[in-house]
């Protein structure tokens, strides 16, 4: 048994020639540590002609961007070891493969994606991979629907229930989303200009009641496995491929919770490309955008029913038509989420490189000040938002 112990570099190393199944692991020389998330430590692994061969990732016993004063579990490097294998085991085209896992060391090994790119610097840069959301939206629906009662015997599901009980990550993810932006919060930050508007969020009663129905969703209805933290940085991308990492905030929650977190963050890249590129490239790249969020609910919608309708394991939830009218309740929650992301990512604490990246200072607060103007209205109005082409509209009228 390994006791817990911060790696180095050299640790890494060792670690990978003994856990990461190269041919050939004395090749294995030399690492870099190249985690830019919040969280984490992720070392890469370079044999002999500097090519990297593995991954090395490891939970630190604090919230990495802010530093010990955020003590964290270590638990959450079991949670994402077994949601990822979970949904490779449900969709292995578009998951990360886990090698090795390690409880004491908070380890996990996992296979190299350097051949492909963070699909958020990709959106920053303006391109378009055509097939990305529409594979997002398959490892969503085979990912979601194979775990949820659709498909899982009742024992087993409430057992998954209790394995993927999350309280500190879900607590980040309560509080981050559902409270912080609708307060005044010293994790929050905007640019001074948008105070009038920001003030809109803390002081709108009708929103503030539907941002506590989203809430009380995501601490109450365990439907299905969910990632928990799908957004465009944790998700790799390469020509006609597309690969889902990080899994740390997963747990049994709402559908939409996951689908809603997807769309929010195509949308905000949408929001920011005014200020990322020429008008007439960002007007194209926003075209290109709004077909993404077009085929990724497609795709996850009618994967979703078709699975519910060949595979539904349950005989009450089997009932002809039951699937569409559960995938209603699951696209209302969608557009709700998608809104609450909108919000936090450009308001509260944890910010996005497509806003960052924006120099001129007007018109960062010019793309801020849409990205929140639209999540505003996806909560508010997702009861009537009748469908993908409404709310693509309504992205549209937003401006
Ligand atoms: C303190 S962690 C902040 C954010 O980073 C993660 O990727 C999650 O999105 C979380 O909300
Ligand atoms: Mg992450």
């Amino acid at each position: 048994m390994s006791q817990y112990r911060t790696f180095t570099a050299a640790d890494a190393v060792e670690y990978a020639r003994q856990f990461g199944g190269v041919s050939d692991p004395s090749s294995l020389i030399d690492s870099e540590e190249v985690g830019d998330g919040n969280l984490n430590l992720v070392f890469k692994i370079f044999d002999r002609s500097g090519v990297s061969r593995v991954i090395i990732k490891q939970a630190l016993p604090y919230v990495r961007c802010v530093g010990e004063s955020w003590p964290l579990t270590l638990d959450r490097a079991r949670i994402e070891a077994e949601v990822l294998r979970i949904h490779g085991h449900y969709c292995p085209d578009h998951t990360v493969k886990i090698l090795h896992y390690d409880a004491d060391l908070a380890v996990m090994v996992m296979e190299d994606l350097s051949h492909l790119a963070i699909w958020r610097g990709e959106q920053v840069k303006g391109l378009d991979y055509p097939q990305a959301a529409t594979q997002l939206g398959e490892y969503l629906a085979q990912t979601l629907f194979h775990t949820s009662d659709f498909y899982q015997h009742p024992h087993q599901k409430k057992a998954d229930v209790i394995r993927f009980t999350n309280p500190e990550l879900c607590d980040i993810t309560e509080e981050l989303f559902f409270n912080e932006p609708y307060e005044v919060h010293e994790r929050n930050g905007y640019p001074r200009e948008l105070e009038p508007l920001i003030a809109t969020l803390r002081d709108d009663d009708e929103l503030r009641l539907k941002v506590a129905g989203l809430k009380h969703r995501f601490l109450s209805h365990a439907e299905a496995l969910l990632h928990g933290d799908v957004h465009s940085g944790s998700i790799f991308v390469g020509e006609g491929t597309l690969k889902v990492i990080d899994a740390e905030f997963g747990y049994y929650g709402p559908i939409g919770f996951d689908v809603g977190s997807a769309l929010g963050n195509l949308l905000i890249n949408y929001c920011a490309l005014p200020g990322l590129l020429p008008p007439r490239e960002a007007a194209d790249v926003r075209e290109k955008r709004l077909n993404d969020v077009r085929a990724l609910w497609q795709s996850f919608a009618e994967g979703f029913l078709a699975l519910a309708a060949e595979k539904s394991r349950d005989r009450a939830l089997a009932y002809s038509g039951y699937g569409a009218a559960f995938l209603r309740k699951v696209w209302c929650d969608t557009l709700g989420f998608c809104g609450t992301e909108l919000i936090r990512r450009t308001v509260g604490m944890s910010q996005v490189a497509d806003i960052k990246s924006i120099d001129d200072e007007a018109m960062k607060a010019g793309c801020v000040s849409q990205a929140v103007t639209l999540g505003r209205t996806l909560i508010l109005a997702a009861e009537h938002v009748e469908d993908i082409e409404a709310l693509i509209a309504r992205i549209r009228q937003n401006g």
